[in-house]
């Protein structure tokens, strides 16, 4: 890299926080990139494999974005992501042994803390220093003497490199680091440890005068990427149209033939809240926002008809990561022969999916949550917790139980289920996606009922039972507590039960509806429900 292009990646220099408490490292990457970071390092003090993925994940989107990506201490690490560079401690292996390895284009890094060290390390095979502690800092525990600015100054006059200053650096403190002669400022924690990381980002990317930066390929940027216009064309390309759209999407708005019984539902998701990027690739999102959406108009028998999706779009999100996002919805509607009637994009600080779907209801049979009545028996269509389980194993980076964590990334709207049930005349469903008691709290208050919640019947997944040995948690409750499954719960008399349960093979009892008594659930195990207001 000529040392032009060097000194701008190097402005601002992010540092990968292996042990923030709030924010994992690729989320403070993107983060970082997204408030004009030019360089980011990935700094991993306990790496194994088992980060061997976060830290392609995280140089993915260094490359994507135009950003250099720097592997902290490990040269063999740098060589097998082909990242574009090292860092090196004074402790670590020369940086000779690094440009062996790397080659002569690799960016090679050295830390100096002081005029002695400068004074004895060869930096021959260097292409910059980082410097400091300029500031005191709690996140390097073993950190060398803080050095001031003053330090820094003499560092930078003496070195021909250029110098990345280091150490207790925020947005306020880049100004002096710069005018004591320092290329670039690095800084973790006033990033990973702030309340507002991005907003903390936004001011240090500031500070360093550089500017935010959108995708490459960015749907705003007709130059780089195809434009907004030409975004939303390739979107509803060569979509199949089912027979009810008249005027598929293109127009102002969508024309559909007349519907019987229209039936209307919305859903949203949201980064952060429903979905991860780490966790899940956006056609994994689109199609899990579609099966969501559509599976309220499962638990009303409806079949779906149209589909509308709302983008809210931040600058970092490109636009072949949308068209992935619509492939997946795409591959979720043609399953049930839905058509997506139109959309719109804006942009916005997170990124995030609303989706409207029309169906059309059954003209025999509406099902409701006030229609239980005592003496039903409360019944589910198919496993329950195994959702919740696979968030929670994303949310440890346990990667076991990849069949549980298959549950929460891959939902399914059960068409299939509502058929028989619909079939039976079963009029009281709804879908859970809020966890067994709080979903059953919708019931027994809109139908005036008790409800005993009892899960004898209820078949225990092997996975979620190894699940729980392994992270010392009790089944049951995860199963009345956890969300997002997408079953369906319904309530009727045992004797209809009798006639649909071997078509129905996965559905088991949960409970009973008795006269109401003064309480709406009789549980176990108390009662509570999966908040989708938390943070993923
Ligand atoms: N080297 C010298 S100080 C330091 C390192 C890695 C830590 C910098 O972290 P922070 O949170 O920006 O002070
Ligand atoms: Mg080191």
């Amino acid at each position: 890299m000529f040392c032009e292009h060097l000194k701008k990646a190097l402005r601002f220099y992010y540092i990968t926080d292996d042990s923030s408490p709030t924010l994992e490292p690729l989320e403070q990457a993107r983060i970082a990139i997204k408030a004009g970071a030019g360089t980011i390092q990935y700094r991993n003090k306990s790496f194994s494999s088992a980060y061997y993925d976060e830290a392609k994940a995280i140089r993915d989107i260094c490359r994507c974005n135009g950003v250099c990506f720097i592997v902290n201490d490990n040269i063999l690490l740098a060589k097998l992501l082909k990242a574009d560079g090292v860092h090196l401690g004074q402790d670590d292996e020369p940086a000779s042994a690094a440009r062996r390895v790397l080659g002569p284009g690799a960016i090679i890094g050295i830390s100096v803390s002081n005029m002695d060290e400068l004074d004895k390390t060869d930096l021959s095979d260097c292409d910059y220093i980082g410097t400091g502690p300029v500031f005191a800092t709690s996140t390097k525990k073993d950190a060398k003497k803080v050095i001031g600015l003053s330090g820094l100054q003499s560092v930078s006059e003496k070195s021909f490199l250029p110098v990345v200053a280091i150490g207790g650096i925020d947005a306020l403190s880049a100004h002096s680091c710069f005018a004591s002669g320092a290329a670039g400022v690095a800084a973790i924690s006033s990033v990973s440890r702030a309340s507002d990381p991005l907003s903390s980002a936004l001011k240090l990317g500031a500070a360093c005068s550089c500017s935010q930066r959108p995708a490459i390929n960015s749907p705003w940027d007709s130059e780089s990427g195809p434009g907004e216009f030409g975004l939303i064309e390739n979107l509803i390309k060569d979509i199949p149209i089912n027979s009810k759209i008249i005027v598929p999407p293109g127009d102002d708005a969508c024309l559909l033939a007349s519907l019987s019984n229209p039936v209307i539902t919305t859903d949203t998701q949201r980064e952060g809240v429903h979905f991860r990027l780490s966790w899940q690739t956006p056609e994994e999102i689109g199609i899990k926002a579609v099966e969501v959406t559509l599976s309220d108009l499962a638990a009303c028998y409806a079949r779906p008809v149209s589909l509308f999706i709302n983008l809210c779009l931040p600058a970092y999100v490109s636009a072949s990561m949308i068209e992935e996002i619509y492939k997946g919805a795409h591959k979720a509607l043609n399953k049930y022969d839905c058509t997506l009637g139109g959309g719109n994009i804006s942009s916005g600080s997170e990124l995030a999916l609303d989706l409207f779907a029309i169906g059309e209801a059954r003209k025999d049979i509406f099902p409701k949550r006030l229609n239980a009545k005592p003496g039903y028996g409360l019944y589910c269509t198919g496993p329950l917790g195994l959702a919740r389980a696979g968030f929670e194993l994303l949310n440890n980076n346990d990667t076991d139980f990849p069949d549980l964590v298959l549950k929460f990334k891959l939902p399914k709207a059960r068409f299939d289920a509502a058929h028989i049930l619909a079939n039976a005349g079963i009029d009281c469903v709804m879908d859970i996606s809020d966890g067994l008691s709080g979903d059953v709290g919708h019931i027994t208050k809109a139908s005036q009922v008790t409800i005993e919640l009892d899960l004898k019947s209820c078949p225990i997944n092997p996975s979620l039972l190894l699940f729980c040995q392994k992270h010392g948690k009790i089944p049951e409750e995860i199963i009345i507590y956890g969300g997002e499954d997408y079953e369906l719960l319904f309530a009727c008399h045992p004797d209809t039960y009798e006639i649909i349960a071997d078509e129905l093979k996965t559905s088991f009892q949960v409970g009973r509806c008795l006269p109401f008594n003064g309480k709406h659930i009789i549980s176990p195990f108390g009662t509570g429900s999966f908040q989708h207001g938390r943070k993923s």
